[in-house]
């Protein structure tokens, strides 16, 4: 009973210098471990004198609950401070503004098309497409540019074979277009478009929509009209117009349309090279020798015929003064729009 009492107050004394759950785990094996001190004693219970034995062992019992009760109190006060203790060192400020996110946007030259093609469209006008590898038939000949035609020379052109080419414009889908559907017709054709060019001014593909009206009937004052219309919506309605005869093979007769400076309003500049006016679309009234070779009857039918390039168009919407900005990618550039 003096070894009970013993034990009882050496861990009385032992449990007060505990510092940590290592120390704990320690102590612990100490007295309830499978050779622990409390183990033993219960292992030497037969060695007491049998009247003895009940006190002793319930005495052991009483010291042993009270051993294993005071160190299980201390492992859930220790484990409960170091959780306390992370919490605090791991703890995040939800206060702290988030990394900003930047959301995507449509490239300017889809955004320009996007306008262009959504004021034709409200104009009753469709929009067709065709391929970008186009029979020399379709890109030259039925437009009647004849073999001999600078535009078909070699430094313009992207040839595949002899009688196949990269588009150069994108009238062959309005010569497909016109031998598959009957008059009235309303079409724009955007697309990419190739030429054997490339400097400062220059890309080797580029973006245009052409457009072409047929029915019976139609005049260059519809053309005028039409043409005058849309650039009003694109560049505002106050925009200066002009047209100006020029020359195509496909069309006659053929006018290209300037607009008012929109840099200096007119009064001369570095852009418009003095001149006051830029030049934004070519136009004119369909050949009839090219309504012949798709099967038109140029008799019983007239049209016009327009087309344009978006990347011109869009430098001169937003005052990008150079064309290689479109095809870098800095984010930088893009990002303005
Ligand atoms: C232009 C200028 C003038 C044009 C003509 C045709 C077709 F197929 F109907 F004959 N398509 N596009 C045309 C006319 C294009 O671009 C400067």
């Amino acid at each position: 009973m003096d070894e009970l009492l013993g034990l009882k107050e050496s861990f009385r004394a032992e449990v007060a210098s505990v510092q940590n759950l290592a120390d704990l785990q320690n102590l612990k094996n100490r007295y309830s471990g499978k050779k622990g001190l409390l183990t033993l004693q219960l292992k030497s219970l037969s060695s007491v004198p049998p009247d003895q034995r009940p006190q002793y062992g319930k005495t052991l019992n009483e010291i042993r609950e009270d051993i294993e009760g005071r160190i299980r109190d201390l492992e859930l006060s220790f484990k409960e401070a170091e959780k306390e203790r992370r919490l605090l060192a791991e703890k995040i400020d939800i206060s702290l503004p988030g990394r900003p996110s930047h959301f995507g946007t449509a490239h300017p030259l889809t955004q320009v098309l996007a306008e262009i093609k959504a004021i034709f469209v409200s104009m009753g006008f469709s929009i067709e497409e065709g391929p970008e590898v186009e029979l020399d038939h379709y890109n030259f000949e039925a437009l009647n540019i004849p073999k001999d035609h600078p535009a078909r020379d070699m430094q313009d052109t992207f040839y595949v074979s002899d009688d196949v080419v990269l588009r150069t414009h994108t009238s062959p889908v309005q010569v497909r277009v016109m031998e598959k559907q009957k008059p009235p017709l309303r079409i724009i054709v955007p697309g990419k478009v190739y030429r054997c060019d490339s400097d400062v001014t220059h890309t080797p593909m580029f973006h245009q929509v052409e457009g072409l009206m047929v029915d019976t009937d139609v005049s260059f004052s519809d053309l005028k009209g039409l043409l005058e219309l849309f650039i009003h919506n694109l560049f505002g309605k106050g925009t200066p117009v002009r047209f100006r005869p020029s020359y195509f093979p496909f069309t006659e007769p053929s006018a290209e349309v300037d607009i008012g400076c929109i840099f200096c309003a007119g009064k001369g500049c570095r852009i418009c090279k003095t001149t006051g006016w830029l030049e934004i679309l070519g136009s004119g009234m369909v050949n009839p020798r090219v309504f012949e070779m798709a099967g038109y009857d140029p008799e019983a039918y007239s049209g016009f015929a327009f087309g344009m390039g978006v990347e011109r168009i869009t430098m001169l919407k937003y005052g990008i003064d150079d064309l290689r900005l479109f095809f870098e990618n800095d984010l930088r550039f893009l990002r303005q729009f």
